[in-house]
């Protein structure tokens, strides 16, 4: 395996379940979310992924608040976005947010499980948001959390719906998908084809570091936040710059350095926006 030195790190700041009453270190404001992407993206992240967030804390698929919430994101710094297209709102409104052109979009293959939601991903929607991120120059993020997904993705492949490389992101650990070992991660990244970048997602504070560390040791890319893990240690609260912070120290130790804004839209191979 060729061992990149560069990783591209990713920074998932919110996520669609936790609340600020969870940790109270999540970003809901467009002004919070700017100055996070600030300080992620100056710990060495080159991607932000998004949820968008109401007034109220919680998780929205609203239009206009997810492109305030993006617009401060983007004036705050060169941070690439990703926005997500996951979350337990109806398709249609998930969908409907690739409009706002961010310059990736989480694409999630099928339904499933997940925890205690149903995560609701139907197969003629699956492709016409992929077909519509095509046409805009957006990039598909592949979040796989078990092996028939990869499956699923290399049949959109095929169907001409997706771009290569295809971009995963290998979650292990959500209850409905695939549990967080070495071996689950191995399994799905052989499986892979040759050209195709991943990055690892380990979801829960027991398996978060521990997986993100396997990765970049495989030459993978890797992505924390608090999306991922609400805690950074026992007993202490998650903080985003501090996950970044952590994860790059790590990255640095085995000889890999975080990959700049510009050296990421290379090793992703980001189309251009349409
Ligand atoms: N928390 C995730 C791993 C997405 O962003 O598209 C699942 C998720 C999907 O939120
Ligand atoms: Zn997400």
């Amino acid at each position: 395996m060729d061992i990149m030195d560069k990783v591209v790190i990713t920074a998932a700041v919110d996520g669609p379940i936790a609340t600020p009453a969870d940790n109270p270190n999540l970003p809901y404001t467009p002004e919070e979310f700017a100055r996070q992407a600030k300080a992620v993206y100056a710990e060495g992240a080159s991607v932000i992924h998004i949820h968008s967030r109401g007034a109220d804390g919680l998780p929205t698929s609203d239009y206009g608040r997810t492109k305030e919430i993006l617009d401060a994101v983007h004036e705050s710094c060169p941070i690439l976005t990703q926005l997500s297209t996951g979350g337990f709102f109806p398709y249609e409104e998930r969908a409907k947010l690739v409009e706002l052109k961010p310059r990736m979009a989480s694409l999630n293959l099928c339904t499933m499980t997940f925890g205690k939601f149903e995560f609701r991903n139907p197969p003629l929607e699956v492709r016409k948001v992929a077909a519509r991120m095509m046409e805009l120059g957006v990039k598909a993020e592949l979040e796989i959390y078990d092996s028939g997904h990869l499956d699923f993705a290399l049949r959109l492949l095929k169907e001409g719906l997706l771009l290569e490389p295809l971009q995963f992101s290998v979650v292990l650990g959500v209850d409905g998908g695939a549990a967080a070992t070495p071996e689950n991660l191995n399994i799905l990244v052989n499986r892979m084809p040759k050209n195709a970048i991943w990055q690892m997602i380990g979801v829960g504070a027991k398996v978060n570091l521990q997986l993100t560390t396997i990765a970049l040791a495989m030459g993978g890319n890797a992505r924390t936040g608090i999306e991922d893990t609400l805690w950074l240690s026992k007993g202490v609260m998650a903080e985003n710059p501090a996950l970044i912070r952590r994860l790059v120290g790590v990255a640095k130790a085995i000889g890999r350095t975080p990959a700049t804004v510009e050296e990421t839209e290379k090793m992703l191979q980001l189309p251009k926006l349409n």
